[in-house]
């Protein structure tokens, strides 16, 4: 089952330097292939968006002043089940309770910092994809 899905390395992972280590572990999984890889600033409005079903939550707001705090990378990843494989290699939201051997695991410790974003459904992945990658169809 070939899917896309988004995957964003969050400022954290680019301040420090981790974006060729997890993009590397993406790479190295059979048969998936990154078909869109772009730098960049978020604004506002996009985060919205991605984020809007946590508004009003606590973590919201620090959350979107993170995700704006320098660059990220946003990737579209294709092949043989991405959406829930990407989420396996990424590990579970908190960094402590992520399996060593996981993104998350291996590198993070803070729940907001936890280096990377990825599709956590089909539905998801549509809706993402068009906010961060409108032109491919
Ligand atoms: P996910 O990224 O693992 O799918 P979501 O529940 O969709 O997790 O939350 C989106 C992002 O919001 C998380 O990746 C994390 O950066 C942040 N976040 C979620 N819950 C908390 C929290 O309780 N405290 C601080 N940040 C949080």
């Amino acid at each position: 089952m070939t899917q896309r899905t988004l995957v964003l390395l969050k400022p954290d992972a680019v301040r420090r330097a981790l974006i060729g280590e997890i993009i590397g572990r993406i790479e190295r999984k059979a048969g998936w292939t990154i078909t869109a890889l772009e730098l960049r600033e978020l604004d506002q409005e996009t985060l919205e968006q991605h984020y809007g079903e946590h508004k009003g939550k606590p973590f919201y707001e620090p959350l979107v002043a993170f995700m704006s705090s320098g660059p990220v990378v946003a990737m579209v990843v294709e092949g043989e089940r991405v959406i829930e494989g990407v989420r396996r290699l990424a590990g579970p939201t908190d960094p402590i309770a992520a399996a060593p051997g996981s993104i998350r695991g291996d590198y993070g410790t803070i729940v907001r910092e936890n280096l990377i974003h990825a599709s956590d459904s089909e539905e998801s992945a549509i809706r993402e994809l068009k906010i961060f990658f409108p032109g491919i169809g």
